[in-house]
């Protein structure tokens, strides 16, 4: 049977065309890919998205040049997960060690299994990684930060990476190119350690006067003081390659316009991966105050203009034709997420979660439900889908619009979904598994909520976790915040979903 797909290939919808899925490829020519994945930017934190205090309008123009998801999800309300199922097209709950990773932890991304980068590379694009990785880095925890580190990002399907390990607030504060920490020197070597103190560095809990930015009680980020800021974990050595924050985002920017200049004549897969606005929010000076929201806010404006700046070098080199954005959060919005800077007390106002209930670390749409914003070659303009739709389903996705074939236990829970990316079928997944602490399923715009003895309510973040000690069922369509839980009144429907739910667990 052929399938056919609406393509929407020429300025005006009215010129829509159907055309065969299977020469889509040759029709798109092998577009460019640009998937830009923001750090716990929340669904409510973009204009369009319906955020009133804030004002994005480089995101905002590529939701306009292109299709807006309003149920589109990361698999998981924290960091690591979401991006090991974006690299393996697996959920992470199937496999150990896939939650929050410390700076100095060992990969965690198979390297003999098929990657998201490597179906690229299959289909003869270059690839790249600029930004952060957080998802392991060699094959011990107790490394040579001095010498090059394997496997990593380029064992994976990345033929160049410049990345940062782990997160802004977790040591070693470096950049790494293809394996070796950028700027070490054999006469001042970094050493790493997550358990005990390390080396000379004053400790933000010895010395909190020599920060710039307090950290929140409670939370840690009370160990080596760079930058004056304190960070979890210890370090010390590499003086002269440590990142300073208010250069972060530049830093990476102009890596990604590099890696894009240069690959002007050849096909490319970019995995550009922001640090906004995630903790420590410590913006440049030319986005500082700016929002009046705090350097939370701030940190927002920095990574509109940094896509804003994507943009532009596309344009000045003729390249936006050919390529395709994709834009992302790999989890929900946190305000307090271990300093004092700002995020909570100028809030103004603003939802960083939007209509939603809950924020990172929460089962709660707003652990998992973020931006999900398309643009350019094949996409519908102009758009907004309410398509379920998951980021593990890139794999398969992109493994279809190239031709790329998988073997069936390869990816097994990514589905390929081209057409819904594309915008024109609006439905998507019919079903799709959520992880925080607890696990959830969602079916036809019914959510269950597995039951959890963990915290329903943690303080230091302001979290409603969602965890419960009994079934949880909520009506999405009519109750999107999920304030009314509804188990007790369809208890088939909380059969049906508990059933499914179990189903896919069992299907490893
Ligand atoms: C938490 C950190 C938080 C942040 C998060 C990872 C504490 C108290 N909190 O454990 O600050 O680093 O991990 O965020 O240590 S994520 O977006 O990379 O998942
Ligand atoms: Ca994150």
């Amino acid at each position: 049977m052929k399938k056919t797909l609406s393509l929407i290939i020429l300025p005006t919808a009215s010129l829509a065309v159907t055309v065969p899925l299977t020469s889509l490829a040759q029709i798109l020519n092998k577009p460019n890919i640009i998937y830009i994945y923001a750090d716990d930017l929340g669904f409510g934190d973009l204009s369009s998205y319906g955020a009133k205090q804030i004002e994005t309008p480089h995101l905002d123009k590529l939701a306009q040049a292109g299709t807006r998801f309003t149920n589109a999800h990361s698999t998981s309300s924290t960091c690591t997960p979401s991006r090991f199922a974006l690299m393996t097209g697996t959920y992470p709950w199937r496999q150990e060690g896939t939650g929050i990773l410390p700076g100095d932890a060992k990969l965690i991304v198979p390297t003999d299994k098929i990657t998201l980068p490597k179906v690229f590379k299959n289909a003869g694009y270059a690839t790249a990684i600029v930004g952060k990785w957080h998802l392991g880095l060699g094959s011990e925890i107790k490394k040579d930060w001095n010498a090059a580190i394997k496997p990593g990002p380029n064992d994976v399907g990345f033929d160049y990476s410049f990345i940062f390990p782990a997160t802004a607030d977790r040591v070693p504060t470096v950049f790494l190119e293809n394996e070796q920490v950028v700027a070490v020197e054999a006469k001042d070597p970094i050493l790493v350690d997550y358990e005990k103190k390390i080396g000379s560095d004053p400790t933000g809990k010895e010395h909190p006067e020599l920060l710039k930015m307090q950290s929140s009680p409670g939370q840690g980020h009370d160990q080596t003081i760079i930058n004056g800021i304190g960070r979890i974990g210890y370090m010390t050595g590499g003086t002269r390659a440590r990142w300073v924050d208010e250069e972060l985002s530049t830093t990476f920017l102009h890596k990604a316009k590099d890696f894009i200049s240069q690959h002007q004549d050849k096909p490319f897969f970019l995995y550009f991966c922001l640090t906004e606005p995630h903790v420590p929010r410590m913006p440049a000076t030319q986005f500082r105050g700016k929002s009046k929201l705090g350097y939370r806010g701030d940190a927002i404006l920095q990574l509109d203009w940094t896509v804003g700046q994507i943009q532009q070098n596309l344009q000045l080199l003729g390249m936006e034709k050919n390529t395709i954005i994709i834009f992302s959060s790999d989890n929900g919005p946190v305000l307090d997420d271990g300093y004092l800077d700002g995020a909570v007390t100028q809030l103004n106002g603003h939802l960083p979660a939007g209509p939603l209930r809950g924020g990172k670390y929460s089962i709660f749409e707003g652990g998992t439900r973020v931006p999900f914003i398309v643009t350019g070659k094949g996409i519908a303009k102009g758009k907004v889908s309410n398509a379920l739709i998951s980021q593990m389903d890139l794999l398969a996705t992109c493994a279809q619009l190239l031709g790329v074939k998988l073997k069936t236990d390869e990816a097994k829970d990514s589905k390929a979904l081209l057409k819904t990316l594309t915008g024109e079928d609006l439905k998507g997944r019919s079903t799709l598994v959520q992880h925080a602490q607890t696990l959830a399923i969602v079916k036809d715009d019914w959510k269950y909520i597995a039951p959890s003895k963990g915290t329903p309510y943690m303080k230091l973040t302001d979290t409603e976790t969602g965890n419960h000690p009994e079934d949880q069922l909520y009506d999405l369509k009519n109750d999107i915040g999920e304030k009314n839980n509804v188990a007790t009144e369809y208890p088939e429907k909380v059969t049906e979903l508990k059933q499914l739910l179990e189903g896919e667990q069992k299907n490893k």
